[in-house]
């Protein structure tokens, strides 16, 4: 996997000396009530991950769901799109300090996931794995959300290779990095393990309205 290394080791660096992320000074708050702290509007989606960009065919692509499970599952291309599909729209708010509103998402509910895999009863831990081999983690409780898919489509058009498709991970109360792209694994356990960014300083919680960065 040949990734950008300057870039990933110019942000753990931030992470570490606990800077900011270039962000906005914290007081400096817009009027916008829908925007957390320390962040500005953008409109145009970046596109930020570790220089290497997997290319997943639809035929190719496999989501496997493993662990404390009842029921394991390793979904192709037909059986995700099987599922119920869901439209939903939240705001997407990365770490760096952009935010962007209203983004139309469709998708597989987590939920429905949860209903289909059931979770034994010890398992209190979610990561997930990336055709990248990045790797995010998350408590069960945190996943187990009204807002949180695995989805396909962004505002009414496949979601491109460069914002992780075929299929990624949304959940929008957390800062997006602990949204996996190109999601190739989920695994379910007791004890929680830390992703790609967590183990470099990144915050284990990454919570946007509490301004959580950094670990
Ligand atoms: N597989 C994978 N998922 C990833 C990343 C990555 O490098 N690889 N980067 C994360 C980070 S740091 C951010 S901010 C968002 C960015 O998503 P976007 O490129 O669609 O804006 O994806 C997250 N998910
Ligand atoms: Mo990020």
């Amino acid at each position: 996997m040949e990734y950008n290394e300057k870039t990933i080791q110019a942000k753990q660096k931030m992470a570490q000396h606990r800077r900011e992320f270039s962000c906005r000074e914290v007081d400096e708050y817009s009027d916008d009530p829908r925007l957390p702290p320390g962040q500005h509007i953008v409109n145009n989606w970046p596109v930020l991950d570790l220089g290497y960009k997997p290319d997943v065919k639809l035929e190719d692509w496999k989501l496997t769901v493993d662990g404390l499970v009842t029921n394991p599952i390793t979904w192709n291309w037909d059986e995700y799109q099987a599922q119920p599909q869901q439209p939903f729209t939240s705001d997407f708010h990365c770490v760096t300090s952009w935010s962007q509103f209203d983004m139309e998402w469709l998708g597989v509910s987590f939920r429905h996931l949860l209903s289909v895999v059931q979770p034994k009863p010890e398992a209190k831990y979610v990561l997930f794995e990336s055709y990248d081999d990045y790797t995010t983690n998350l408590p069960l409780s945190v996943c187990n959300d009204d807002d949180v898919f695995l989805v396909h489509t962004w505002n009414h058009r496949p979601l491109t290779r460069n914002h992780g498709g075929p299929v990624r991970m949304i959940i929008p109360k957390r800062y997006a990095w602990k949204g996996a792209k190109w999601i190739k694994k989920i695994s379910f356990a007791q004890k929680d393990q830390k992703g790609f960014w967590e183990v470099r300083g990144y915050s284990n919680t990454a919570l946007p309205w509490e301004n959580d960065r950094h670990g």
